[in-house]
């Protein structure tokens, strides 16, 4: 953890990417694990497409309002907070998250780059309509007043482009980072795994949190094997300790 922590001081150019794995702690079911209740025969990667809402539009809104549903009703987590602490005590630190549901900057942390959309707007898939869904509950499908077709939750679906932006901001932090730290995420899903592998390429140290591992971990120069709560907080500690840092009981 020494050295980590010597990293994190010296370090110009901080990057987090965080996956499903940090909003768990929150009460947000992670993408992968298998869904409940009257969703438990779907799996989330068949939903999340262009083809599910084309062919049944009203299935997925509705598998939307119960997500946004789930978020409104859970909060930030110690682990999302943590990062907001890095990033007001350090400088120059980036997020990036393949979660939508907003709560990174619930917690406080500031340009957060949402690099699959969010859950908390509609769009248009034909204009450049967009509009707030926040106090929305009902299972009418709006339409975008430009084309009367059904809007969808502006998000990216499997098969979509990353917005323009979203990925090139991403890239750039990703190519001048020196520390980079993949949060949560099964780091199955590109281009966002593509991340950590840019990264790496360009030096950066790598530092994985995830209780288990993944298709990163055995190119991270460190793993906290541990949920994301746990590990952040740790960092915390130990970084803003004065002077001499206290050993901590883990295999950093
Ligand atoms: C693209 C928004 C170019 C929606 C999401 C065939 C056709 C088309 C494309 C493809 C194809 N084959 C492959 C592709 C590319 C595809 C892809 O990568 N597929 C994968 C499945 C192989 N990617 C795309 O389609 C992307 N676009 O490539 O465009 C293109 C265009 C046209 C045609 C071809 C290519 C777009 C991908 C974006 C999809 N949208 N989300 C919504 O949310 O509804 S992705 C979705 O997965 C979520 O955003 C999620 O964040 C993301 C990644 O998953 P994870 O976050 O990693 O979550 P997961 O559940 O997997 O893992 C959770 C982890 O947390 C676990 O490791 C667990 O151990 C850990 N954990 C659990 N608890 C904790 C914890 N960690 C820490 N603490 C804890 N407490
Ligand atoms: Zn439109």
């Amino acid at each position: 953890m020494h050295k980590l922590i010597h990293f994190l001081k010296q370090a110009n150019n901080i990057v987090f990417m965080t996956g499903a794995g940090i909003s768990a702690e929150s009460g947000i079911p992670t993408f992968r694990e298998a869904q409940t209740g009257l969703w438990e025969k779907f799996k989330a990667e068949e939903l999340a497409t262009p083809q599910a809402f084309e062919q049944d539009p009203l299935l997925v809104w509705k598998w939307y309002q119960w997500r946004r549903q789930l978020i409104a009703k859970n909060k930030p987590n110690p682990g999302h907070l943590a990062i907001t602490k890095i990033q007001n005590e350090l400088k120059h630190v980036t997020l990036i998250t393949q979660n939508v549901d907003g709560l990174h900057q619930e917690a406080g942390t500031r340009d957060v780059i949402e690099f699959h959309g969010n859950i908390r707007n509609n769009k248009c898939s034909y204009c450049s309509h967009v509009e707030n869904n926040s106090d929305n509950q009902s299972d009418v499908i709006p339409q975008c007043p430009n084309c009367e077709v059904n809007l969808r939750p502006a998000v990216v679906w499997f098969g979509e482009s990353i917005p323009e932006s979203a990925s090139q901001q991403s890239m750039q932090a990703a190519s001048q980072a020196d520390l980079f730290f993949s949060v949560g995420t099964s780091s199955r899903v590109y281009p966002a795994a593509g991340l950590v592998e840019l990264a790496r390429q360009n030096k950066a140290t790598i530092v994985e949190i995830n209780p288990n591992a993944t298709p990163m971990t055995s190119i991270a120069d460190y793993v906290f094997a541990e949920p994301a709560s746990v590990a952040l907080q740790r960092i915390i500690e130990v970084l803003s300790l004065p002077g001499d840092l206290v050993n901590t009981k883990s295999n950093i």
